[in-house]
C-alpha cells in the first residue's frame, strides 16, 4: 500500500443538498489530506470526456446531462490507499447497495442522483486528475497531523 492520489467530486446534487462540508468531513476526519480543490461548471464536452469509458451505456447522456447540471466541487485527496479506500468511503454504486455509514449510504437513493464521484483506480485516478487539475493547482504540503495518523 503506498501513498496514492485519488480524484473525488461531489456532484451538482451533492453541492445544492448542502453535502460538501459533510463529504469533505468524511476524508478529512479519516486522516487524508486535501491537495486540490474548486467548486467548477466544467461543460458538457469535458463531462463527456470524464466518462468516455461510459460512452456505450444507456445512462450515458443523461449521466452527461445530470453533471451539467450545476457546480461540481473537484478535489483531490492524498494518503495511503487513497484510491481504493476513497471508494470505501462513497459506497457502492447504487446507493441502494451501499452500506450506511458510507457516504452514498447515508446522502442517496437514486443511483443516478448518487452525490459523489471517486477514482475507481491508480490509472484513472491520474488520468482523472489530469482532466480535472493543472500541475500547479495540486498542493503540496506535510499536513500537521501526519505523524499523528501514520506510525
Ligand atoms: O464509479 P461509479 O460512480 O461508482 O460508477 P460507474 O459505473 O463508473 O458509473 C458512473 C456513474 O454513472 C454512476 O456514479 C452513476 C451513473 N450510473 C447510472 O446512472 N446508472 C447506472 N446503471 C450505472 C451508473
Ligand atoms: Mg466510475
Amino acid at each position: 500500500m503506498s501513498t496514492e492520489q485519488t480524484f473525488i467530486a461531489i456532484k451538482p446534487d451533492g453541492v445544492q443538498r448542502g453535502l460538501i462540508g459533510p463529504i469533505i468531513s468524511r476524508f478529512e476526519n479519516r486522516g487524508y489530506k486535501l491537495a486540490a480543490l474548486k467548486l467548477v461548471s466544467p461543460g458538457q464536452e469535458h463531462l463527456e470526456k470524464h466518462y468516455s469509458d461510459l460512452a456505450d451505456k444507456p445512462f450515458y447522456k443523461g449521466l452527461v446531462a445530470y453533471m451539467s447540471s450545476g457546480p461540481i466541487c473537484a478535489m483531490v485527496w492524498e494518503g495511503k490507499d487513497a484510491v481504493k479506500t476513497g471508494r470505501t468511503l462513497l459506497g457502492a454504486t447504487n446507493p441502494l447497495a451501499s452500506a450506511p455509514g458510507t457516504i452514498r449510504g447515508d446522502f442517496a437513493i437514486d443511483v443516478g442522483r448518487n452525490v459523489c464521484h471517486g477514482s475507481d483506480a491508480v490509472d484513472s485516478a491520474k488520468k482523472e486528475i489530469a482532466l480535472w487539475f493543472k500541475p500547479e493547482e495540486l498542493q503540496s504540503y506535510k499536513l500537521a497531523q501526519h505523524d499523528w495518523v501514520y506510525e
